[in-house]
Parts: C-alpha cells; sequence; structure tokens
C-alpha cells in the first residue's frame, strides 16, 4: 500500500494538493479537518464539541481525532492506501496512526512535508476566508494561533518521521501545478 502523510502548517495547501494526489495515485483521502466540519454541519455532539477548539485554533483533543480515523480506516476496505491530511498533528496520534496501520498489517510509506513561507500561509488563509465561510480563517489572531500551535506541537513530528527514514520536504511555494509536480516527482522516486 501507498500511504502517505501529507504535513505542513496551516494553509500550507495539504488539502489543495490530496486532492489532486488522490485522484492520480487512486488513493482514499483522510482529512480529519474535513471530518470535523463534516460533523459540525450535522451538528453532532463530537461536531459542536470540537467547535470550541476550532474557533480558537487551538487543537481538539487527540482521542476525538484518532476514534475518526480508526474508524474510517477500519471501514476502508479494498485500497491502494490512503493519503492522511492534517493527520497526526501530535506525537500520540503518530503514535495511534502506526499502530492502526500495523493492524492492517501496513505502514507510512512516508510523510512529506510541504515548506511554506510564514507571510504566504496567512495570505493564503485570509484569501480563503472571503468566501468559504470558514470562521478560523477569518481572523488574523486565530490564524496566528494557529501557526504558533502548529509550531509547537506539530512540526516535532518532522523528527519523529526523520528517525524512521520517512521525512521528505517539498517546497510549497509557487503555483499549485508546479507543486504539484514537485509531490508526484518525489512520490515517483520512493
Ligand atoms: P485543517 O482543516 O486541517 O486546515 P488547515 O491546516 O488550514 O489546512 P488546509 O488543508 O485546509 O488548507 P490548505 O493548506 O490546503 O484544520 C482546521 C482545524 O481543525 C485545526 O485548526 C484544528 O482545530 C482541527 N483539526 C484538524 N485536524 C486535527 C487533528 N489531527 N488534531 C487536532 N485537531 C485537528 O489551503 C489553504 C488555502 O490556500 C486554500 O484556500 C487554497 O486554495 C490555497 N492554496 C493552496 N495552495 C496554494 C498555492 N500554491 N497558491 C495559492 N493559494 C494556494
Amino acid at each position: 500500500m501507498l500511504n502517505i502523510v501529507l504535513f505542513g502548517p496551516p494553509g500550507a495547501g495539504k488539502g489543495t494538493q490530496a486532492e489532486k494526489t488522490i485522484e492520480k495515485y487512486n488513493l482514499i483521502h483522510l482529512s480529519t479537518g474535513d471530518i470535523l466540519r463534516s460533523e459540525l454541519a450535522d451538528q453532532t455532539v463530537l461536531g459542536l464539541e470540537a467547535k470550541k477548539f476550532m474557533d480558537k485554533g487551538e487543537l481538539v483533543p487527540d482521542e476525538v481525532v484518532i476514534g475518526m480515523i480508526e474508524t474510517k480506516i477500519d471501514r476502508s476496505t479494498d485500497t491502494k492506501g490512503f493519503i492522511f491530511d492534517g493527520f497526526p498533528r501530535t506525537t500520540a496520534q503518530a503514535e495511534a496512526l502506526d499502530r492502526l496501520l500495523l493492524k492492517k498489517e501496513t505502514g507510512i510509506s512516508a510523510m512529506l512535508m510541504l515548506a511554506v513561507e510564514h507571510d504566504e500561509l496567512v495570505k493564503r488563509l485570509l484569501n480563503r476566508g472571503k468566501d468559504s465561510g470558514r470562521t478560523d480563517d477569518q481572523d488574523i489572531s486565530i490564524i496566528e494561533n494557529r501557526i504558533r500551535v502548529y509550531n509547537n506541537e506539530t512540526a516535532p513530528l518532522i523528527d519523529y518521521y526523520k528517525q524512521q527514514g520517512k521525512y521528505h520536504a517539498v517546497n510549497g511555494m509557487g503555483t499549485i501545478e508546479e507543486i504539484f509536480q514537485r509531490l508526484c516527482y518525489t512520490i515517483d522516486n520512493l
């Protein structure tokens, strides 16, 4: 199986590139952000609880997102692999993901890190906030908090995957198509 962790700060283009990558490589897209927003749209208990964290730009508790991913992986049979988008975001989540995939007798093939400059992240998110309705994209202080949370809680995962020899940095600046070509080149040379 080809199991890719698409990694990077908020606004790095994870969701954008995941859509193109699943199509080309025939993989299943698992985005914890998308799953949480769909729970919220359905007004479930989980969604309403998660909103409290998302609205502040904080991470939703590990047990909630790990449980969600476990359900999705268990329900996905007969797939060539997964793109994990926005997950894992903490060491506990990365360890849980390794355990879940081991149960399926598979593992992470690579972690692809989209590297994007700070000011470009803010620009992209504010731009999306204009018409997406996402409140976490409309307020500069929430955006800055998301970037801070990424640097403190999520970026340490770079070392986690480096130690496993699975870390690959990809330049995330440029057009969506240019970045996609770089990602494909990295995947094809794994
Ligand atoms: P996410 O939904 O994961 O959102 P994100 O980090 O902002 O990235 P996203 O993938 O959506 O954006 P992209 O970079 O593609 O998380 C939202 C919240 O959910 C988190 O803050 C947290 O509270 C919670 N959450 C999610 N997962 C969690 C977890 N595992 N644990 C705990 N909490 C969790 O794109 C951004 C914009 O840039 C788009 O408008 C896009 O069109 C544009 N763009 C992309 N590439 C571009 C390019 N090359 N040039 C110009 N614009 C570009």
